[in-house]
Formats: C-alpha cells, sequence, structure tokens
C-alpha cells in the first residue's frame, strides 16, 4: 500500500506547491481591480472571462471550503458512472441502483452535509439527483474521503448539444477533475484538442485515469499508458497523474481513491483551480496592457495645437478683431473732437454687434446663464475639421504607446464631449473679460483737453460774433485785447480749431498703438480660456482613460504574481 501511496506522491510532483490562501485572494482583488478600471474602456467581450472568474471565484469561496469537489469527466461509456458506483459503492447501499445515463450531473457527498448542500446548490445539482455516502454499514475507512463530493458529469460527446454546454459549466465550477478514458478511445482527438488541451493550465487539479484496464491485456497496460502520457505531454500536461483503473473490480480503484483521499486531505484543490483559473485569464488579458508606464496625458505641443484649432472653431480671430475695432471706436468717441463724438456714437459698436460687451460678466451657473448667445459667426468648414484633426491627433498621440482595446478608448473619450463644445466655447468667448470693461484715464484727460480747446474757439467765436453784432447795430465796438498782432477772439478760435486738430491727430496713432494692444490682451485671455475648454472636454477624458490604463496595467501584473 505504501508503494502504491508514494507512486501517487511522485505522480502528484508537480502540484506539490501549496497555494496561499491571502495570495490568491490577492490575486482576485487585482483581477477585480484591472475589471473596475476597464470596464467601458475596453470591448465587453474581452473582459467576460475575467467578470466569470470574479464572480465564481468570490461564491466558491465564500462557501464551503472543506469541500472538494471532484468531477468524473469523459466520453460515452468509459466508465464514468461505473467509477462512480463503485466509488461510493452504491452497489452495496439500498440506493445503489444503476440510473440511466442523462444529461445532467449526479453527487454523491462523503461525510457532513452542512456546506455539501449549499454547495451543490450553487453548482446546479438537483437534490434527487445527489447521493449520501454515510451508512452505519460504513467502516471509518469512509472517513478518510470525508469533504468529497463526487460528481458523475454528461457525456462531453453526447449528441445532444445541451449536455455538452452542461459539461463545460460544470468543469468551470469544480475543483479537481478526473478524464477517464478507456482502451478504445483514449486517442481520439477530441478529448485531446477540445477538453485536455484546455485544461493544461489546470495541471495541479488534473488526474487521468485510464478505465477499463483489465480489458487490456497485462502486457500492452505499460504500453498503452506510455501512449497516453505522451499525448498528455502534447496537451501541455505533462506531469499530471495518470492511473489505470477497472470499475468493475472493487482492487482496480485503490489508486484512484488513495489519489483522492490525499486530494480530499490537502484541501488544496479548490485554491488550486482557482489559481489556475487566474493564470488563464491572466494570459488571455496579457496583450491588453504594455511594457511600459504610460505618460500621464497628451503633450504640451499637442495641447497647444487643440487650443488653437478650439480657438479657430470659437470665432476667436473675429472677435479679437472686434476688440481692436471696438477700443477704437470708443477711444475715438472719447477722445475725438467734441463735435464729431456724436456722429461716432450713432455708428454701431464693433463689439456689441457679436453681443459681447468686453467687460467681465458674472457668471453664477455658467449652465442656466443666459451668457453664451453670443453672434460670433459659427465655424467654418474648415475649421471644424481642423478642430477633427487636432482632437485626432490628441488621441493618436496619447494613444501611440498603448497596446490593443485602449486606442479605441482614448479616441472616443476624446471624442466624448464634441457635441457640447460648440456652446462650451460660445459661453466661454461670451464670459471672456476681454479689457474693454473700464475707460482708459487718458482718455478723459485727452477728451477733457479736446472740450477745453472747443470751448475756447467757442468762446474766441462769440466774442467775434458779438463784436459784428454791436457793430451792426451802430454801437461802439469794444476794443479787443490783442496777442502781439492778433485779436484775442481771433486767437481764441482758430487756435482752440487748431489745437483740436492737433490733439485729434496728435491721438490717432496712440489709439491705434493701444488698439493693438487691447487685441493681443483679448486674444491671451481668449487663448487661456478656450485652452480650459479644451482641457476639461477633451484632454480630461483623455487623461482619464490613460489613468485608468495605468491602473489596469498595475492591477493585472499584481494578478500575475504568484
Ligand atoms: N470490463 C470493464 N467494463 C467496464 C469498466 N468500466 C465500465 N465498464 C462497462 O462499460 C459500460 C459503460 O460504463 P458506464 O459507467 O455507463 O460509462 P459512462 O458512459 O462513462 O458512464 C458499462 O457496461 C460498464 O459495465 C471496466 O473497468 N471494465
Ligand atoms: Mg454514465
Amino acid at each position: 500500500m505504501s508503494n502504491v501511496v508514494g507512486r501517487i506522491r511522485e505522480a502528484f510532483r508537480g502540484g506539490d506547491q501549496r497555494v496561499d490562501p491571502d495570495v490568491l485572494l490577492a490575486r482576485l482583488e487585482a483581477v477585480r481591480r484591472f475589471l473596475a478600471a476597464a470596464d467601458g474602456r475596453l470591448p465587453a467581450g474581452r473582459l467576460v472571462p475575467a467578470h466569470t472568474l470574479v464572480e465564481r471565484a468570490g461564491t466558491r469561496l465564500t462557501l464551503s471550503r472543506d469541500h472538494t469537489v471532484v468531477a468524473l469527466a469523459g466520453a460515452t461509456g468509459s466508465g464514468k458512472s461505473s467509477l462512480f458506483n463503485a466509488l461510493a459503492r452504491l452497489d452495496l447501499s439500498p440506493v445503489g441502483v444503476r440510473r440511466p445515463t442523462t444529461g445532467v450531473a449526479h453527487a454523491c457527498v462523503w461525510g457532513p452535509q452542512e456546506g455539501a448542500a449549499r454547495l451543490l446548490d450553487w453548482i446546479g445539482v438537483l437534490p434527487r439527483h445527489r447521493f449520501v455516502r454515510e451508512s452505519p454499514l460504513d467502516a471509518d475507512d469512509e472517513a478518510a474521503l470525508h469533504g468529497l463530493v463526487l460528481l458523475d458529469l454528461p457525456d462531453f460527446d453526447s449528441v445532444q448539444w445541451s449536455h455538452r454546454l452542461e459539461v463545460d459549466r460544470l468543469l468551470g465550477l469544480v475543483d479537481l477533475v478526473v478524464w477517464v478514458v478507456d482502451p478504445q478511445k483514449y486517442a481520439d482527438r477530441v478529448i485531446h484538442t477540445n477538453y485536455l488541451g484546455e485544461f493544461h493550465r489546470h495541471r495541479d487539479v488534473t488526474l487521468v485515469v485510464l478505465n477499463q484496464a483489465d480489458r487490456l491485456p497485462p502486457a500492452e497496460l505499460p504500453r498503452v499508458l506510455a501512449d497516453l502520457r505522451r499525448l498528455l505531454d502534447d496537451d501541455g500536461l505533462d506531469g499530471v497523474p495518470l492511473l489505470a483503473t477497472t470499475a468493475t473490480d472493487p482492487d482496480g480503484i485503490v489508486e484512484l481513491r488513495a489519489a483522492l483521499e490525499r486530494t480530499v486531505a490537502e484541501r488544496q484543490a479548490v485554491l488550486r483551480r482557482l489559481a489556475g483559473d487566474v493564470e488563464t485569464v491572466v494570459a488571455g488579458l496579457d496583450e491588453l496592457v504594455g511594457p511600459d508606464r504610460p505618460a500621464a496625458g497628451p503633450d504640451e505641443a499637442t495641447a497647444g495645437e487643440l487650443t488653437r484649432a478650439l480657438a479657430g472653431a470659437a470665432g476667436v480671430p473675429a472677435v479679437t478683431e472686434a476688440v481692436r475695432e471696438a477700443y477704437r471706436h470708443r477711444a475715438v468717441a472719447s477722445t475725438g473732437w467734441p463735435l464729431i463724438r456724436g456722429w461716432r456714437r450713432l455708428r454701431p459698436d464693433p463689439l456689441r454687434r457679436l453681443h459681447l460687451s468686453g467687460a467681465p460678466v458674472e457668471v453664477t451657473d455658467p449652465a442656466e446663464s443666459l451668457v453664451g448667445a453670443t453672434s460670433v459667426p459659427d465655424p467654418t468648414a474648415a475649421q471644424r475639421s481642423a478642430l477633427g484633426l487636432a482632437i485626432r491627433a490628441v488621441a493618436d498621440r496619447a494613444a501611440a504607446e498603448l497596446p490593443a482595446g485602449w486606442p479605441a478608448a482614448v479616441t472616443e473619450a476624446a471624442r466624448s464631449r464634441l457635441a457640447d463644445l460648440p456652446d462650451a466655447l460660445d459661453r466661454t468667448v461670451a464670459a471672456t473679460d476681454l479689457g474693454l470693461g473700464r475707460r482708459p484715464l487718458w482718455w478723459r484727460f485727452v477728451g477733457a483737453g479736446q472740450w477745453l480747446v472747443t470751448l475756447a474757439a467757442l468762446g474766441g467765436l462769440a466774442w467775434l460774433l458779438l463784436g459784428y453784432l454791436l457793430r451792426a447795430l451802430g454801437l461802439p465796438d469794444p476794443e479787443h485785447p490783442m496777442v502781439g498782432a492778433v485779436p484775442l477772439p481771433t486767437l481764441l478760435l482758430l487756435g482752440g480749431l487748431l489745437a483740436g486738430l492737433l490733439l485729434a491727430a496728435l491721438t490717432r496713432p496712440i489709439v491705434r498703438w493701444a488698439a493693438g494692444r487691447a487685441r493681443r490682451r483679448a486674444e491671451q485671455r481668449l487663448a487661456a480660456a478656450v485652452a480650459a475648454v479644451g482641457d476639461e472636454y477633451v484632454l480630461a477624458p483623455v487623461r482619464g482613460v490613460l489613468a485608468d490604463y495605468a491602473v489596469a496595467r498595475e492591477a493585472l501584473r499584481d494578478a500575475a504574481r504568484r
């Protein structure tokens, strides 16, 4: 007997590494973190296996960890039910009636029932398909299997699809799988490609038995076992235990029984199974993260290009030109020759034509404010396509280093608020202080100067007119005071007119220069405001994806850490 146990120990060598429950839980938590970051970013279909794992593992671990669910899986006629009955010794018990083959699994529970029932509810084995392996007739030899929940699965090569689907479902839930093959069909390609090969990451919770060994001449058995071993190695299942059994002979299942006893005693199968699932899921997600740490966001140059394109679409050039014209308009209206100021004021203000004031606007709630109903011309087709290109450039550059799946998420994020952009830009332009709120002090001085010289000219004119009037009425004409050779009223009139013209002529270039300055200042303020819109509506969503990618990448690395 010790020889048998020794051989099994040998066979299980590959699975001797224990899975630390805390490490497994940390890895599952990492998969959960990955999903939290990747959900909504990557195609949902790619994440299904990970979601399934997290969901299943969470449930399995909260259910009984003292039970080990072992499934007998194989093709029709390989002897699954016979092994099930033999292991459960159901032929000896009153319930040991051989049942017909069906599309549902049957279960036999050894030892305590509490925990096992909920486990079987979760696995989906109906109570009427459950057997209990506890009989007063049993001696202590059954105690070694306490905690075993053995399942007899439907045939995986059933002609009925529903049976095959049921097998696949159950294989996803059990802790250990015993593949049962027989001497006739052990080399069947379907078994190897569709099932055994798929299980290579679950090597530690896989066992293969060649049943019906009694049907082979004793000399043939080693050759068939060696052949099967080779096929299993090709499946990637090197190291999985391979045993020969004879279900019809109680001595023919001793090794299998011992292997199951060891598995049950170890209580590792649950953890190994889930660790294998984590391996499979992580390997499937591997191409969704890259080796390099991603950038935190688009670079300065790209952001600058975006700002320029947004400024174009927002009509910033038209507004700044209007600022320049409005400055001149208002400056002339304040500093011009008083007689033509009124006429100037009759002309429309270039900024007000755009429904802009140029002064700071109080915005309490941007969403509700009426600010934003500007008449800045809509962007041209060229400006719109330039904006589209700039947004695409932001996405392309931000996603340049990202692996498959993520660039699409970045592009989507960059364009996610595109529809809100025109309104946001309009509101921003309307709310930006363009710097024309206050009348510069020097306008007042010049304006006052103009009034002064105009009043002097008018005074001179009145004086002269008074003189004419007196002369016309034959009254004595009072002496005009003389300034040099020129009478004072004439000097006042001509000097006032001349000074007014001179002041206007001197003011004009200063106004032109100051208007240019006002334009540049407005340009800077609008650029800053528009850049903030670009940041909020384009760059921030892109940074969001990059941040999620960084989290997903870290999480997947943690999930891969054994
Ligand atoms: N000689 C022999 N016959 C077996 C053995 N195991 C199963 N059988 C027979 O093979 C047939 C199919 O067995 P069954 O357990 O129903 O296979 P299943 O379809 O995999 O459940 C039955 O007639 C069994 O009696 C075995 O180890 N040796
Ligand atoms: Mg059967």
